[in-house]
Parts: structure tokens; C-alpha cells; sequence
């Protein structure tokens, strides 16, 4: 144990120290904290938990609000299983309360000066919600971020490429800083231009890159351009990825593609961009699955409907308390995604609790494409706002050549003349993508072609294999 103790401390709120790094063979950051009995940082935990909520208490009316609704007071936490009564937040209600009280919140919690950095959702479901970072925030997230990447063997002499978006997505800023944080030498190149990915490839090369970070969907098309390119993945040095931000790391059939490909050892990540740190739930061996990391964000799996927390070995939904968070905490945010968390094991080398098929599914019927989050009625509302415009539609999500694509049939006015409909299409394909992030390819289709419902319409046709296996060959003690 030769980790400097000041490091370990456990400090509200957070501070570190920016000038330590552990020796190159150290396997753990942070020692203890990573390798404490459970049940001991559960103490901790608990009293961070009450401090975190009497913060909010005196500074977000949002919560406030929230508990005095429920007769909940901070003092009356007195136990993990009391927290557990503590209601859930979702999503909607943190766009609802930023389009009331712009822009950050009435659960911004520091003075809107105290703001130093700007990340966002991109607003697929409506308004775009902001996170609003202070530089205390920032640098937290950046110590978390390399901790948890150190823990991935991610080192100072690694050079990091991140390819993805780098402009609201908290996933391409959290492995930033978290890469720079521990000395390796980053390089920010981003994802989505047209022609960058044959870029990237080049680039790779030409730079010595080690490590990428983006997301599974488009490591595969990396893959292929690199072959299009003549330059076989596995010849272009890299020695890991990390992933974030949709299933596929810690799914065999695409995992295995990915390190056939290019030979590399895959770090599957990401909770929720609202629960920075999101490194959070991450991988800390080349093998699927990923440790809650309950010191930096308490993850409970929970029921879906009671949001009670369940025992270890049964599938939820994670809700996620931000324990380093002074900026935007979040205390209890439900994410509606699907996992099944086990016990912590020292076996693992770390004392965390485990998801061993990481984020596998969604509740609700949003889905992702590309990293993308796309909601269907995002895109129900581009279509029925478009003249012609015949009455029905279908969004079908498929697997083409191992990227995600997205195909809307869309019924078509027989009025409109047959000439004028590559234009119709065009239009309607040029709002999705400014809509959704995202693009989709538009087919038109006769009118009647769908079977019109008198409930509720039915119109997304998931084909990728992901979902049909769940539903084949569902996980055990999985929600009917
Ligand atoms: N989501 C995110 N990471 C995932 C993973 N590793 N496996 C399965 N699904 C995952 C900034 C990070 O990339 C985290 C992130 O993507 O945050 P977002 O943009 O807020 O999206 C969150 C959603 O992406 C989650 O609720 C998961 O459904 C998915």
C-alpha cells in the first residue's frame, strides 16, 4: 500500500491532489478505497449520502421541492435501506425544471458563476438539457476518470485518441480529461465529419495511437473503412479501446468482432451522462462486465416500478446517486436501463459490485443508433409534420455491415405526384438528421401498406440481433 493517504481521503466536498500518480506498476489507484470491504465504504457511503442530501437540501429548491412532496427530510436517512424510500429522479423532470428555472436547474446548487463548463444531451425528446460544471466538478470527474482508466491499464506512456463527437457529449470530455488527468498524451479527434473516419486510420498510425475511446458501433465501422483503406486493424498498433455510450463491449458477438479485428483488449463503460462521473460503471479487466464504482456514484439496481433496491444476482434498473457531485448532484436518477448486478467479490481485485453483461437493454422504447439516444416519437413528430405525408410509418432499426442503421418507411399521399417524391424524401431525411444527431434512410412506401391500430401504434421494428436474443433466450430472473 504505497498510495499517498492524502489521496485516500474522503473528502465533502471533494478535493484532490492534482500532482499524485501512482508508480506505473501499481495496480491500484486508490488502494483502500478500491479494495475496502464493501460493507465498510457502505458506512461511509451512508454519511456522505445524508451530507450530499442535506447540500441539496439548503441549495436546490429542485429537491426540496421533491422530498417536502414525499415527507422526506435528510435527517430521517438513516440507513442504506431508508434511502431506498428517497423518490426517484427522472430525466423529464430535470428538463421540465431547467425550461422553468434557465438555464441550469433549480437544482444547480452553486452560484451560476461558479459554471465553468457547458455539456448537454442533444435534446432528441425535446428541450436539451445543460450540465452545468463547476471547475470543482470538472477536475472530480477528471481524477475519477483516471482512476477508473488506470484500472483499465491505461498508462502516462499511452496516447489516447478520442473518437467521438467532441461537442455536448459528456463521453468524449470525460475521457479527455480523465486520459490527461493520468499522463497519458491525448489526442481529440473526434467522430462524424464526413470522410474522418478514413482520417482517423491515417491518423492512428501516423501518431503511434494506443488506446481508443468511442463507442462499439463505431469501432466495427473503423474496422471496416481501415480494410477499404487497405490497412488491416489489427496492423494499426492499438492496444485497447474503451467504450461508452450504447451495448456492445460487454456483448460477446460484437466484442468478439471488435478484438478479432483489431487485437486489442476492450474496456466496456458509461452510466449516464447526468451521473458524471460516468465512468462509474467501468470495466477494470479485458473481459466483459463493468464494477459499480460506489465511492464515486452509489448505484443501486433497482426494481422498476417500486424503485426498491433488489439483491444481488436479480435484473433491474440502475438508479444512480452522484457521491463528488456539488454543481448538479443527483440523488437517486433513474436511468430505465436493464442489468443484473452480483455481489462484490474480492476475487475481482476490487471490492465493487459487478455487472457481468454490463447494460444490456432499455425499459422504455428508446433506442440508440450510432452512440445517438433516438426516441420514436422524436421521430414521429419530424414525420406527421411533413405534407404528403400518408397516415402511417414504421421505423425499423437493423445491423447493416456492423453499423447500426436506421430505415423509416414512410406512407406516402397519393397525391403527390411520383416525380416530386426523391425531393419529399430528401426534406424529410434532412430534418431527422438535424433532429435526432443522427441520420436515417427514408424509404417511401404505398399508402396502407401498415396496418392502422385502434391502441397504441406499434411502429419501431428492432432487427438487430441484441434484442431478438433477449426476447428468445431471456437472462435468468429476468423482468417478464
Ligand atoms: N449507455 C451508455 N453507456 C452504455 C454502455 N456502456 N452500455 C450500454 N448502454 C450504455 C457519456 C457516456 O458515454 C455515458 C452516456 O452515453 O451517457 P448518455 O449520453 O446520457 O446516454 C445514457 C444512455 O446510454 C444510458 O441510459 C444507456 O442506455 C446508454
Amino acid at each position: 500500500m504505497t498510495a499517498d493517504i492524502s489521496m485516500e481521503q474522503w473528502t465533502w466536498p471533494p478535493s484532490y491532489d492534482e500532482t499524485y500518480r501512482p508508480p506505473e506498476g501499481q495496480t491500484h489507484w486508490l488502494p483502500r478505497r478500491e479494495t475496502m470491504p464493501a460493507e465498510q465504504r457502505e458506512e461511509l457511503i451512508l454519511a456522505r449520502i445524508r451530507q450530499i442530501m442535506a447540500y441539496a437540501w439548503d441549495n436546490a429548491p429542485f429537491y426540496r421541492r421533491k422530498w417536502d412532496e414525499a415527507g422526506i427530510h435528510p435527517s430521517a436517512i438513516r440507513t442504506l435501506a431508508d434511502f431506498e424510500k428517497v423518490p426517484v429522479v427522472r430525466k423529464e423532470e430535470l428538463r421540465a425544471d431547467q425550461a422553468a428555472h434557465e438555464p441550469f436547474g433549480s437544482y444547480l446548487c452553486v452560484p451560476p458563476d461558479e459554471v465553468k463548463h457547458i455539456n448537454g444531451t442533444s435534446g432528441t425528446t425535446g428541450r436539451p438539457t445543460a450540465f452545468g460544471i463547476s471547475e470543482r466538478d470538472w477536475r472530480s470527474v477528471a481524477n475519477a476518470h483516471a482512476r477508473v482508466m488506470w484500472a483499465m491499464g491505461i498508462r502516462s506512456s499511452d496516447t489516447v485518441l478520442v473518437a467521438s463527437p467532441l461537442s455536448l457529449y459528456w463521453g468524449s470530455w470525460g475521457a479527455y480529461i480523465g486520459a490527461e488527468r493520468l499522463g497519458a498524451r491525448v489526442f481529440p479527434f473526434g467522430a462524424g465529419a464526413p470522410g474522418q473516419t478514413a482520417r482517423t486510420v491515417r491518423w492512428i498510425k501516423q501518431m503511434g495511437v494506443t488506446v481508443l475511446y468511442g463507442t462499439p458501433s463505431y469501432a466495427l465501422h473503423l474496422a471496416e473503412v481501415a480494410e477499404e483503406e487497405g490497412i488491416a486493424p489489427a496492423s494499426l498498433g492499438l492496444r485497447a479501446m474503451v467504450f461508452s455510450g450504447e451495448p456492445g463491449a460487454s456483448i460477446p458477438t460484437i466484442r468478439s468482432r471488435i478484438t478479432e479485428a483489431f487485437q486489442v483488449g476492450v474496456y466496456d463503460s458509461g452510466s449516464m451522462a447526468e451521473a458524471a462521473p460516468w465512468m462509474n460503471l467501468g470495466a477494470a479487466a479485458d473481459e466483459p462486465g463493468v464494477l459499480c464504482w460506489q465511492d464515486l456514484v452509489y448505484t443501486e439496481v433497482c426494481d422498476p416500478v417500486g424503485h426498491q433496491r433488489l439483491p444481488y444476482g436479480a435484473e433491474g434498473t440502475p438508479v444512480y446517486t452522484t457521491l463528488e457531485r456539488t454543481s448538479q448532484p443527483m440523488i437517486r436518477l433513474l436511468s430505465n436501463d436493464l442489468t443484473r448486478w452480483e455481489a462484490p467479490s474480492a476475487e475481482r481485485g476490487r471490492t465493487y459490485p459487478f455487472l457481468p453483461r454490463g447494460i444490456y437493454g432499455r425499459i422504455d422504447d428508446m433506442f440508440t443508433v450510432r452512440g445517438e439516444n433516438v426516441h420514436p416519437s422524436a421521430i414521429d413528430e419530424v414525420i406527421m409534420a411533413a405534407p404528403g405525408y400518408g397516415g402511417e410509418h414504421r421505423i425499423v432499426i437493423s445491423r447493416e455491415s456492423a453499423m447500426d442503421t436506421l430505415v423509416v418507411q414512410v406512407e406516402y399521399d397519393p397525391r403527390q405526384p411520383e416525380e416530386s417524391l426523391p425531393g419529399w424524401v430528401e426534406r424529410i431525411s434532412g430534418r431527422l438528421r438535424t433532429v435526432l444527431g443522427v441520420g436515417a434512410r427514408v424509404v417511401p412506401v404505398r399508402q396502407h401498406t401498415f396496418d392502422r391500430t385502434g391502441f397504441k401504434a406499434r411502429r419501431v421494428i428492432d432487427n438487430r440481433e441484441l434484442l431478438q436474443r433477449m426476447v428468445t433466450d431471456p437472462p435468468p430472473g429476468s423482468i417478464p
